[in-house]
């Protein structure tokens, strides 16, 4: 069971990561913060949780040589980092993904999203992106909370071997937990939490929810 905190909106998180560090499995960081600060605050971000997971949600979309000059720029600071899915293997995601190795780092991939307007794009897309997934084998994915169904279908098709993890939860309506029965490895929650009055009493509180819904949803299949 996971919790990754997307960590979005400009601004100082020195404090909350701190405080975070011990109830939550990562952080996911946002191009809007990571435009504002630059890559190396990052690094400043990781020495307040070494031991997380660190995530760089880059959203990358482009040709295999910009992306990985785009991924290098924070790379050193980060275990993992996003790309799109539907650039596909040759000249993209493949490169990405060889670069990615080539410094110990993970390549996670959309394979759908969690906003409403994803239907237009992915409901025709899916069955593409999922051949994309099984030839690259990527560590991780990215699959929305907002639709379990498409989470269990991605969980289904790839197997036990890859780390799924799933916006949506709170700010965007999923029920904590909902995800981690479809499948997910990790929920990923940012405004619920960082929005909040009490970030800390926030993330206890879905960590709760999670598993209260994974307690009850053991023992029936996935992708309900
Ligand atoms: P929030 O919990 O505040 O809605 O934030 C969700 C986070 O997950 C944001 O960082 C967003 O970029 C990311 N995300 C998403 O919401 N839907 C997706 O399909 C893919 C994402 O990475």
């Amino acid at each position: 069971m996971g919790l990754l905190v997307a960590l979005d909106r400009p601004g100082g998180y020195e404090e909350l990561v701190g405080k975070l560090c011990s109830r939550v499995d990562g952080f996911k960081l946002g191009l809007p913060l990571l435009m504002a600060r630059g890559p190396g605050y990052a690094g400043l971000l990781r020495r307040r949780c070494r031991d997380a997971l660190w995530v760089a949600d880059l959203k990358l979309a482009d040709i295999g040589y910009v992306m990985r000059l785009t991924a290098g720029l924070v790379a050193e600071h980060v275990d993992a980092v996003i790309a799109h899915g539907f650039v596909g293997v040759e000249g993209a995601l493949g490169e990405l993904k060889d670069y990615l190795d080539s410094l110990g780092k993970r390549l996670v991939v959309v394979a759908s999203m969690s906003h409403p307007g994803a239907r237009e794009a992915y409901d025709h897309a899916l069955p593409r992106i999922l051949e994309t997934l099984e030839r690259l084998r990527p560590w991780g994915v990215v699959a929305p909370a907002t639709r379990p169904g498409v989470v269990g279908i991605v969980r289904r098709r790839l197997g036990p071997g890859v780390a799924i993890m799933s916006p949506g939860v709170g700010a965007q309506g999923a029920e904590p937990g909902s995800a981690l029965c479809a499948g997910a490895d990790y929920e990923i929650v940012g405004r619920a939490i960082t929005g909040s009055g009490d970030p800390v009493e926030a993330a206890e509180r879905i960590r709760r929810e999670q598993e209260a819904r994974l307690s009850n949803c053991r023992g029936t299949s996935h992708g309900s």
